[in-house]
């Protein structure tokens, strides 16, 4: 088809009026937004010569796949695409430095138990080795970042999240805790080993990965959450660089600066790790983002 026909007074009007365009009530931007993404679906619609069986088999997807949006958002690549814009506007603002943000997933659930350094995190029993974990956040300049809260979540030996895992095993905050810091920056935690993340089989994710000729798999890894008054919050996870998954994760979390290789002993591993944190310019930098997140 000629892509003319998109620019047809008869699709353009469509696309202003979906949009509300020509309506004074609403929400301006959001009607700026919603119509160039209908044209950017509209576009790709006669691109592909998109039949209508193609078209509500895409739809059936979507409200299928509705309670796994959380994995597909990271699984193509749009969540690691949102850290690259945010590293870019970064760039042009002259923000650099500090250990690089990556995606939070969606397996966070806020209210964990607030402990104390060096605690164990995991609570239920696991049939696995042990993960000790150390190191120090420092600021801009070096110095210790003092009275920080460091969120730690990760899954269990079977690659499952506590409140989110689906043999329904695990006490709700089983590998999940927020540990206090002190003056001298420095953190500890030990706990079982994490294994490795992957796609529930045969759900919406794994389908369309299938389709893709991809896999849904993650290497193992540990997700952080730091705040510190005075310092921009910190989403960032680290991912066992000598899992086989390293360097193909399908949710595009592992990046370069994250990959430290763990010091093993048997099942056992221990890792250091130093977070470096940037000065917060505002209020806005110093707390969590508004995405909606689970609570227990
Ligand atoms: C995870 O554990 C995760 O961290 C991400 C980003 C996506 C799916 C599962
Ligand atoms: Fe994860």
């Amino acid at each position: 088809m000629n892509s003319e026909f998109l620019n047809t007074p008869e699709v353009q009007t469509l696309l202003d009026r979906s949009a509300g365009i020509d309506k004074d009530g609403g929400d301006t931007r959001l009607k700026a937004i919603t119509r160039d993404l209908l044209e950017a679906l509209f576009a790709t619609i006669v691109k592909h010569d998109i039949t209508e069986s193609e078209f509500w088999q895409a739809v059936t997807f979507f409200q299928q796949g509705v309670g796994e949006f959380g994995l597909i958002v990271p699984g193509t690549g749009i969540e690691h695409f949102m850290d690259l814009v945010m590293d870019e506007r970064d760039r042009e603002a002259g923000l650099s430095g500090g250990t690089p943000r990556t995606i939070e997933g969606p397996l966070y659930v806020a209210g964990a138990p607030l402990v104390e350094n060096g605690a164990n995190l995991t609570t239920d029993p696991d049939d696995t080795g042990n993960l000790s974990m150390s190191g120090q956040i420092t600021g801009p300049d070096g110095e210790p970042v003092k009275d920080a809260i460091l969120h730690v979540w990760h899954a269990n030996s079977k690659g499952f999240y506590s409140h989110f895992d689906p043999t329904g095993e695990q006490t709700p905050f089983n590998n999940r805790r927020r540990i206090k810091l002190g003056d001298d920056g420095r953190y500890s935690f030990h706990s079982k080993m994490p294994n490795g993340y992957s796609v529930p089989p045969q759900g919406a994710t794994d389908v369309l990965m299938q389709a893709l000729g991809r896999h849904g798999n993650r290497p193992a890894h540990v997700h952080f959450f730091i705040e510190a008054p005075g310092y921009r919050t910190l989403t960032t996870q680290i991912n066992f660089g000598d899992d086989p998954f390293a360097r193909d994760d399908f949710a595009f979390g592992t990046r370069d600066g994250l990959l430290p290789v763990p010091e093993r002993d048997g099942d056992d591993a221990v890792i250091e790790f130093d977070f470096s944190l940037q000065r917060a310019a505002s209020h806005e930098d110093e707390v969590f983002s508004a995405r909606a997140r689970a609570e227990a």
